[in-house]
């Protein structure tokens, strides 16, 4: 619809432009019309101001506060009028620059309106607080329609009515930084869609929402940036401050004393993979009451009994696990296992006897043939090893729990056939030094940011289209150059590190040469030194470190551990059943151990590659609907909007390109009675006798519009950015000599 009512000047010379003008040529403008701007101040920070006058490339600005300084017209941008103060959606800015998203976003979040648009996409910025915005009453006005302004309720109902309507699944891809808000945001959407499934399936509604207490419990742990992290591997290591999955903490904490006993459990501050972080509580969390309240939830989401002892049998063994011991017998820095209560129990718990246990903890078994021959484990190998039991034997238990919890939902699902995905996926990251976590997430997130692209463009193409418009005209983005870099068969990033994996001379060095010679050509990268690159992304340039790139890569989980312990018959959980490799260890597999990848193994890079294609392909066959959550502040404070944080997270989440692009094309789309009632008086001449389309038509012509800057649709006239401006002026100036006529006739028959 038309949102256009700035008071923006343009000079009317704009038929041999064919793009937007620069705003500097405008500042005369400005200065005429004493209209606001953004100045650019010592500390970074953005003030608004007026023009007074302007010298060479220096510019007097007039401050808000009061204060008067000289600053270079580079550093000042326009403002928009009072009359677009905190829009809904930004696509209704007039100057869609950085300082006036910034301030928009904030005019609205000191209102507590944390839910804005960018076009099709919701903006959501964390409250840190409870904002009274949620609920049964306010799904209800949602449902009814008698609320609409911007809100996860309007994305879960949007894609709940395309699910129907279209017979077509739906998606919501949720997406933001550490602590931006996205689990509690992907649990409100959960929360409207169960309200939305009514009385007949009351059953699915308890159990949807009571999968998240069970994921969060398996799945989250405090972190310094967030009380409940979503994360996955801090099964073995702790940062100060920080916990390790919050159900370690439940159970030491809630087992009732037959389970207690059973598990021989102590309490959290006795484990060593819990007390090495100085953390074992959360400020305001009860972890024996979340203990109970994880029963309950698993008892809803049908968990047998005995598979959820076994659960518990599992995570007590890693607990004991950590507490397991070596003692060097050796100058070679050989280890014995100690026989203790750690080893003997984590032995029971795991099925197998403590013997078998110490043999897979302290010695590597070389096949050979028929021949075997033990050899001692150092004691760093045998460190590593016990700690690659522990994180492989908690990932197969989170694994199991996502697929029962799966099948469980499946059940209870009153079959439409159709689904509506929820993605919670990490943000793009830029930090001082990023390493190979950072470039896969940033990975996955330029492959979203595709998706989001390719979906935005069809979604205006089927505008266009439907309305006669020729589209060949608009240009899109893509960021296919910089996936190309990183995927491309031959000298991609992914597939040379895969080749240096693999050759065992390689070092983090040698890889980053070897990028550099591959790729210092192509324009989205650039060889950096002291092994480092750097990427252009959609979101910014990031500079990785390759330091570690390699061992990363390198696959460390060791199934041929448990492969091991399977064939000496031990009785391992039966939630392993499923994963443990029929055959038995085969030659070559202590080569695996050193670290170098076997031929069939896929590296962590090829396996995160594939896992992303599987996911972009489920994505592909579902409508999505995109939200960004913003974290306003570090602190993790309600009421603070640090502006530095908020801009770099807009950028990174493309906020600002998102708008941009939908603005691209011809943003202003207005049907063509509403234009030629707006303008048509405008006109001279006889308007009678013509009909809405040609009265556009007229005006546009009658203003010089260049016809680069606009299109004639079958119902709607679509305009280039900035165009409206200058009809909204002449509308205003000729309304402005009515009034003052009127006023003069007044005045004088008075
Ligand atoms: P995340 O999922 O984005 O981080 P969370 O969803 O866990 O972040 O949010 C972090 C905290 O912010 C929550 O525990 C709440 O205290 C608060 N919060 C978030 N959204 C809201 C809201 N809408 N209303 C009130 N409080 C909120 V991570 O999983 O760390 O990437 O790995
Ligand atoms: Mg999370």
């Amino acid at each position: 619809g038309f949102a256009y009512t700035a008071e923006t000047g343009h000079d009317s010379d704009l038929t041999s432009r064919t793009r937007e003008p620069e705003w500097e040529d405008n500042i005369g403008y400005f200065i005429k019309k004493k209209l606001s701007i953004w100045c650019r101040l010592v500390d970074g920070q953005w003030g608004l101001g007026t023009i007074l006058s302007t010298s060479g490339e220096q510019a007097c600005v007039l401050l808000s506060s009061g204060t008067s300084i000289n600053v270079p017209v580079g550093e000042l941008l326009p403002a928009n009028p009072d009359i677009l103060e905190g829009v809904e959606d930004l696509i209704q800015l007039s100057y869609l620059n950085e300082p006036s998203v910034l301030h928009c976003l904030q005019y609205r979040y000191s209102r507590d309106m944390i839910y804005s648009k960018a076009g099709p996409v919701l903006v959501a910025i964390n409250p840190f607080k409870d904002t009274q915005i949620y609920g049964r009453d306010v799904i209800t006005s949602y449902r009814n329609r008698t609320a609409s302004s911007p809100h996860v309720y309007t994305i879960a109902d949007t894609a709940y009515n395309e699910m129907m309507r279209d017979d077509v699944n739906q998606s919501i891809i949720i997406s933001g930084e550490s602590g931006a808000g996205k689990t509690e945001t992907a649990k409100i959407a959960m929360q409207y869609l169960a309200a939305l499934g009514g009385s007949s399936t009351v059953g699915i509604k308890h159990e949807i929402l009571q999968t998240s207490c069970i994921l969060e419990a398996f799945g989250n742990s405090k972190t310094t940036r967030n009380d409940n992290s979503s994360r996955f591997s801090r099964v073995v290591q702790l940062a100060t401050g920080e916990r390790s999955f919050h159900v370690f903490y439940q159970l030491c904490a809630g087992a009732p004393s037959p389970l207690q006993e059973r598990l021989n459990l102590k309490l959290a501050h006795e484990y060593n993979y819990l007390n090495q972080s100085g953390c074992l509580t959360i400020d305001g969390v009860d972890d024996a009451k979340r203990f109970d309240r994880l029963l309950d939830a698993l008892d809803i989401v049908r968990i047998p009994t005995e598979d959820q002892e076994e659960v518990f049998a599992v995570l007590a063994a890693i607990l004991w696990l950590g507490n397991v011991t070596f003692k060097v017998t050796d100058s070679e820095n050989h280890v014995d296992v100690i026989a203790d209560e750690a080893i003997t129990t984590a032995a029971r718990l795991m099925g197998c006897t403590t013997n078998d246990l110490v043999l897979a903890l302290s010695t590597w078994k070389i096949v050979g043939g028929t021949d075997s021959i033990s050899k001692k484990l150092t004691l760093q190998q045998a460190t590593d090893t016990r700690d690659a039991l522990a994180k492989f034997l908690y990932a197969r238990l989170f694994d199991w729990l996502v697929e029962q919890i799966n099948k469980s939902l499946e059940m209870g699902k009153q079959c439409t056939g159709k689904s509506i995905n929820i993605l919670d996926i990490y943000g793009f990251e830029s930090f001082q030094k990023n390493r190979f976590e950072q470039f896969c997430i940033n990975y996955a997130n330029e492959r979203l940011q595709q998706h989001f692209n390719r979906h935005l463009f069809k979604l205006e193409l089927e505008d266009y289209e439907a309305d006669g418009i020729d589209w060949t005209r608009i240009d899109f983005e893509d960021n296919e150059d910089c996936l190309d870099l990183i995927e491309k068969k031959l000298f991609g990033i992914l597939s040379l590190l895969d080749e240096e994996s693999n050759f065992p001379k390689a070092t983090d060095l040698t890889f980053a040469n070897k990028l550099k010679q591959h790729l210092n050509a192509n324009a989205c990268f650039r060889g950096e030194r002291d092994g480092a690159f750097s990427l252009c992304h959609y979101a910014g340039e990031v500079l990785y470190d390759t330091s570690g790139f390699l061992e990363k890569n390198r696959d460390p989980v060791l199934p041929d551990l448990i492969q091991f312990l399977s064939s000496t018959g031990c009785k391992l959980p039966r939630l392993f059943a499923s994963r443990i490799p029929c055959q038995s260890p085969k030659a070559g597999s202590s080569l695996n151990r050193m670290g170098s990848i076997d031929s069939h193994k896929q590296s962590v890079g090829a396996k995160f590659k594939s896992q992303l294609f599987k996911l972009m392909h489920q994505l592909e066959t579902t409508k999505p609907h995109f939200i960004r959550c913003i974290k306003p502040n570090s602190k993790q404070l309600p009421g603070l909007y640090e502006e530095d944080l908020v801009l770099q997270q807009l950028r990174c989440c493309g906020v600002i390109e998102v708008v941009r692009i939908s603005r691209s094309g011809y943003p202003t789309r207005m049907p063509h009675q509403e234009f030629a009632e707006r303008y048509g008086f405008l006109l001279m001449g006889d308007l009678v006798s013509k009909d809405p389309l040609s009265i556009s038509v007229a005006v546009l012509q009658q203003f010089n519009i260049h016809p680069e800057m606009y299109q004639v649709g079958f119902t709607k006239l679509y305009l280039r950015t900035g165009q409206i401006a200058t009809l909204e002026d002449k509308r205003k100036q000729l309304l402005q000599s009515i009034v003052s006529v009127q006023k003069y006739f007044r005045g004088h028959r008075a």
